[in-house]
């Protein structure tokens, strides 16, 4: 499973305050520090610590300033394409865009851009009007933006569907939901689009964050999921990362087998 370190976000104060300040240090001491926790990719986003007509500008420096010491792929999380296109400019890897949901003016703007660039998109099963209850009604927006995929030319493996897991202790509920987009998911194509979540949600304000994260990654990786943004440097979680891969016969078992995910 592809480990997307969630780390470099403007709603943690020390990232919220160095893309004020416009210091590089805890960006790259973050994107070290993810790196060696075991993430493949690096999320980047500013939050809402910049304003609006200044984040391209803050994308472009974000990615600028994480590849000047790692070398890691770059997830690019914002709703503003402006900004990721100013980001994805000054990528040394091809990268993600972290996401469009299931609206006909963004798919548009992004599904393009992507497939000019090279990117994989990660895309929401929402609309305007919110995020669905139902796993049918998920896929409903999956469907259209695997047809979306179709029609502009992005290749179906570089479709990550997300069908956005919201904190259980408000949206219980959903849980399971999620659990069943994702497998479902599989069923909508072939080669069928790959599934990503936004783990962390899951836990938010709970107590026992890092049990409930890793419980429902756990789950989700039985339902084929394929990558997840995450606290990279929770190691009881990247190790149970780990083992559901040899667990659902997915990598090939050794005695070292944690060491050998992290460092792939
Ligand atoms: N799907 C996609 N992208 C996403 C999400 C998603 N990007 C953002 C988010 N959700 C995933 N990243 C995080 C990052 C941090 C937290 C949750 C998800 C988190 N932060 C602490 C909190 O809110 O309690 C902040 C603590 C602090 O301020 O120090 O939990 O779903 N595609």
């Amino acid at each position: 499973m592809l480990i997307i370190g969630e780390r470099i976000n403007g709603m943690f104060t020390d990232i919220g305050e160095a893309l004020k300040n416009k210091d590089p240090k805890p960006l790259q001491h973050w994107a070290v520090k993810q790196e060696e926790g075991g993430a493949h990719y690096l999320d980047v986003n500013s939050g809402p610590a910049i304003p609006k007509e200044e984040r391209p500008e803050a994308y472009e420096w974000m990615v600028k300033t994480i590849q000047e010491v790692s070398n890691l792929p770059l997830c690019l999380d914002s709703t503003n394409y402006d900004a990721i296109e100013a980001g994805l400019k000054h990528l040394k890897r091809s990268g993600m865009i972290n996401s469009v949901p299931a609206e006909r003016p963004k798919i548009e703007r992004v599904f393009p851009m992507a497939v000019q660039y090279n990117a994989a998109v990660i895309g929401l099963t929402m609309d305007k009007v919110g995020i669905p209850l139902n796993a049918e009604n998920r896929i409903a927006f999956a469907m259209e933006l695997v047809a979306a995929a179709d029609e502009f030319g992005l290749h179906m493996e570089d479709l990550y569907i997300d069908p956005l897991i919201l904190p259980c202790n408000v949206a219980q509920d959903h849980a399971p939901e999620v659990l069943e987009a994702i497998r479902m998911v599989k069923t909508l194509s072939n080669p069928a689009p790959k599934t990503v979540l936004g783990l962390s949600n899951v836990s938010q304000k709970a107590p026992d964050r890092h049990l409930i994260n890793r419980t429902y990654m756990a789950m989700a990786m039985a339902a084929g999921l394929d990558a997840a943004i995450v606290d990279a440097n929770d190691d009881d979680l990247i190790a149970t990362a780990a083992t559901a891969e040899i667990l659902l016969n997915k990598s090939i078992y050794c005695d070292s087998y944690i060491k050998v995910f992290k460092s792939r």
